[in-house]
């Protein structure tokens, strides 16, 4: 796996894929999203890996599109193309992985970099972190799944309100409308999602993943259906070890100990 572009490492059964062009504030170029991709496929393989955290180098966790290769591109390259081989396949990679992905928000995310962190299962900012949709600005339309990610967690008019204006939303308003988890001082960002990651890391990660299958499974679902799926996946919970191991640790009045199957 290269990683010109990013830097990959673990620790305590948690990766941390960090985003590392720091000139641009971590924009997106074609490398980069490839090797964010390889590190997201690297992390769902290792099964020593049962949490993972996406975070930025620098002063900007990404400021989405690379809009110098950008403009290149589009002499040779359609946008909708260059979409579906390239963030669509990421983000597609993150909703794949079934194990936790914390966003740790260290600042500016904006356009396709606001994307990838709503596709992060939980979000951690740093107090100094800004939201923006960037798109407006440059007379596009939110892409990156954010159509259908945002709206869901802030609801429609704020959702409008962001892409049509591309403010800055700071991290405090961020997490009153639900769009991120939590928001810790600057220099906390890293030890809180590490902290973050190493529990999760100890918890019943086939569970957590599939817990991630059903509910991201059910925002396309009747409540009929979803009600039969979970059942079915509650089938598999059922049938691991960390069930055995969490019902028999109970019972004995101590903790368990999860092996993450
Ligand atoms: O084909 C497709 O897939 C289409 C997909 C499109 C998806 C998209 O993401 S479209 C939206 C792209 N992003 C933007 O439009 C945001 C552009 N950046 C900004 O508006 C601002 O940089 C920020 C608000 C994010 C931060 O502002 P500030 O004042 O803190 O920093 P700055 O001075 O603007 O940026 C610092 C450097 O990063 C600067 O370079 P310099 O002058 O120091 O050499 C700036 O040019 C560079 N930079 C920032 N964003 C990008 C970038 N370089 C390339 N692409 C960027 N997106």
């Amino acid at each position: 796996m290269s990683t010109d572009t990013i830097r990959f490492e673990v620790d305590n059964g948690v990766a941390t894929i960090t985003l590392n062009r720091v000139a641009t504030l971590n924009a997106f170029n074609d490398l980069m999203i490839q090797e964010t991709i390889d590190a997201f496929k690297q992390a769902g393989r290792d099964d020593s890996v049962r949490a993972v955290i996406l975070t930025g180098a620098g002063r900007g966790f990404s400021s989405g599109q690379d809009l110098a290769e950008f403009r290149d591109h589009k002499k040779d390259v359609s946008v909708s193309g260059h979409l579906r081989g390239g963030y669509h396949k990421l983000i597609q990679q993150m909703l794949k992985i079934e194990k936790p992905i914390i966003g740790a928000i260290n600042g500016v995310a904006a356009g396709a970099g606001l994307g990838i962190a709503l596709a992060c299962d939980l979000r951690i900012a740093a107090q100094s972190a800004v939201f923006m949709l960037a798109f407006s600005k440059i007379g596009l339309i939110p892409d990156a799944g954010i159509n259908w990610l945002l709206p869901r967690m802030i609801g429609y008019p704020r959702a409008y309100q962001m892409a049509i204006t591309a403010d800055k939303v700071s991290a405090q308003s961020a997490l009153a409308w639900g769009m991120i988890n939590e928001v810790v001082a600057d220099e906390a960002l890293a030890e809180t999602a590490q902290s973050w990651g190493r529990r999760f890391a100890s918890g019943p990660t086939l569970a957590f993943g599939l817990t991630k299958r059903a509910m991201l499974r059910a925002f396309e679902q009747d409540f009929e259906t979803a009600l039969e799926y979970e059942a079915n996946i509650q089938e598999i919970a059922a049938r691991s070890h960390d069930n055995v191991e969490g019902i028999a640790a109970f019972l004995e009045k101590r903790p368990p100990t999860f092996t993450g199957r």
